[in-house]
């Protein structure tokens, strides 16, 4: 055996011990964090992201330090028109990916300390009612991106309402 087989060998061990895991302890999988870019002086924004967990939990919240706040929204039509409702937890069916992506549900940014540029990367820490805190890494797309490389599904999307923040706050 090669030193190259051998250490292909220890990777794929280590890989396979990792997801073995995450399925125990039913720690939730987060892929494809990203973001649209935003015009200069935009103040809102909007992280899009894939989320699985092994054994069902419930997405409750999000914070970044790019934005004064982040809250799950949903969209709905009325009148011909998007509009965006807060939304306060995302129900994660066991072992069932959830995809949030535009015209749907999204994390919104608000208050964003500047504007985000195609390729910029940022941290976002998701809540859950279960499982810990998870930080990800989300990756600016160009301002009409409808996702990820590679996944975009393509369509515009509807004519969306201004967003504005909670209330009460
Ligand atoms: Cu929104």
């Amino acid at each position: 055996m090669s030193l190259r087989t051998v250490t292909a060998a220890a990777c794929l061990a280590a890989a396979v011990s990792l997801s073995a895991a995450a399925a125990e302890t039913g720690e939730v999988e987060v892929k494809d964090a990203w973001a649209r870019a935003t015009p200069a002086k935009a103040e809102a924004g909007a992280a899009y992201l894939t989320v699985l967990s092994p054994t069902g939990d419930r997405l409750t919240g999000a914070a970044t330090p790019v934005a004064k706040s982040a809250e799950l929204h949903t969209m709905t039509m009325e009148g011909g028109v998007m509009k965006m409702r807060p939304l306060a937890g995302l129900d994660l069916p066991a072992g069932q990916p959830v995809t949030l992506r535009p015209g749907q549900v999204h994390i919104m940014l608000f208050g964003l300390a500047r504007p985000l540029h195609e390729g910029d990367r940022f941290p976002l820490t998701l809540k859950f009612a279960k499982s810990p805190p998870r930080e990800v890494t989300v990756v600016v797309e160009g301002i009409a991106a409808m996702g990820p490389p590679g996944l975009a599904s393509g369509g515009a999307a509807p004519p969306m309402a201004m967003p504005a923040p909670a209330r009460g706050r």
